[in-house]
């Protein structure tokens, strides 16, 4: 499966333009295996400079599965380096819970409030939990009976950005969020990733949560 993977993907650059590490990230979509236009699953493409060598990395984000909340994801950044392929970036392994883990925090205020924090930035938003939930989480005076975290999805989005400008490309996540199950879904997490290139790791360096999308 790793090399037919591996064949798509280039493949698929082949037909991409030529680039540089100033110019917006190339992207692509395909849905050309068989397999893929069965189950409408997508998968994404882009080239851009990510470690800001003036080389571009592939990124790749496939849907794997079209079920659990905005479905499963899985996101790979791969930096060709000569005739070697190194994968930088693996959603599926970065984390021990077998998961990247953006930080996201949350804790139940009275008032049948949720609090959601960001360990690695600076961010807090304190939002009303609807009225469905209540009595799941939250006892008859309001205040929060259960010591439950928000759960974050894999990347339902995974996109390339230069946000600051400067030529390289920060990553863009966007992950689906929920109480105690993927029914109980409340939002969505918004995070950007930027490559730490002294210790070769992906930090969220940018972090908000959104009701709607
Ligand atoms: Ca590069
Ligand atoms: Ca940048």
């Amino acid at each position: 499966m790793k090399f037919i993977c591996s064949i798509l993907i280039f493949c698929v650059i082949l037909f991409l333009p030529a680039c540089s590490a100033d110019e917006a990230a190339r992207s692509t979509s395909t849905q050309d295996s068989a397999e893929n236009l069965e189950n409408n699953k997508t998968q994404q493409l882009h080239l851009c400079d990510v470690d800001g060598d003036g080389l571009d990395e592939i990124v790749v984000h496939q849907q794997i599965d079209a079920f659990g909340g905005a479905g499963q994801y899985l996101s790979r950044i791969l930096k060709v380096d000569g005739e070697e392929i190194c994968e930088i970036f693996n959603s599926g392994t970065s984390s021990s819970d077998g998961m990247f883990d953006t930080g996201f925090e949350s804790e139940f205020l009275n008032g049948y409030k949720l609090k959601i924090t960001n360990r690695h930035v600076n961010y807090s938003i304190t939002i009303a939990i609807s009225d469905r939930y209540a009595d799941d989480f939250f006892d008859e005076n309001g205040k929060g009976k259960r010591d439950i975290s928000i759960l974050c999805d894999s990347f339902m989005e995974f996109t390339p950005k230069d946000i600051d400008g400067d030529g390289v490309f920060e990553i863009e996540c966007l992950q689906y969020v929920s109480l105690d199950g993927h029914a109980d879904g409340i939002g969505y997490a918004k995070s950007a990733l930027k490559l730490n290139t002294e210790t070769q790791k992906f930090e969220v360096i940018q972090a908000e949560f959104v009701e709607d999308i």
